[in-house]
């Protein structure tokens, strides 16, 4: 059953004369106390620096163009000797160790960087001591391939 209601409803316009508002000098300016919190956020690059100029290897987080790789994702490193992961592109990234990807007795929690680099040019520095392989990714790239091997001899 098809009942039609057509009421056809006409609002009434009229142009309402606009009236020239005579400029009003008193102006009621409410004053907010706003706390001046002058949050310097000091991003500080806590980069480990190697004294005596041990030799050290730079891992790239994305590759120049974008790409989601660690660049180089596989080298191989002294025991002992630095790496700095930095951010480069499509960042934030991580470094995770894979627990199952470690020498036995080393603890991929103390060595991976969980925590998101952010920033650009943002790096994470680590330094293996147990020869052997390690597996490691970021977390939120892991699916669209950026893992990487380290060897440490
Ligand atoms: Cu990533």
């Amino acid at each position: 059953m098809a009942s039609l209601s057509s009421a056809a409803v006409t609002a009434p316009s009229f142009a309402a004369p606009a009236r020239a508002v005579s400029r009003r000098s008193s102006l009621t300016v409410r004053a907010s106390l706003g706390k001046a919190a002058g949050t310097a956020a000091v991003a500080m690059a806590a980069s480990a620096m190697l004294a005596g100029g041990a030799m050290a290897q730079e891992v790239l987080l994305g590759a120049n163009g974008g790409v989601l790789v660690f660049e180089p994702s596989e080298f191989t490193v002294k025991s002992g000797e630095t790496i700095t992961f930095k951010n480069n592109a499509g960042y934030p990234h991580n470094v995770v160790f894979d627990e199952d990807e470690v020498p036995s007795g080393v603890d991929p929690t103390k060595i991976s960087q969980e925590e998101y680099l952010n920033g650009p040019g943002e790096t994470f520095s680590v330094t293996l001591t147990v020869p052997g392989t390690y597996g490691f990714y970021c977390e939120p790239h892991q699916g669209a391939g950026m893992v990487g091997k380290v060897t440490v001899n």
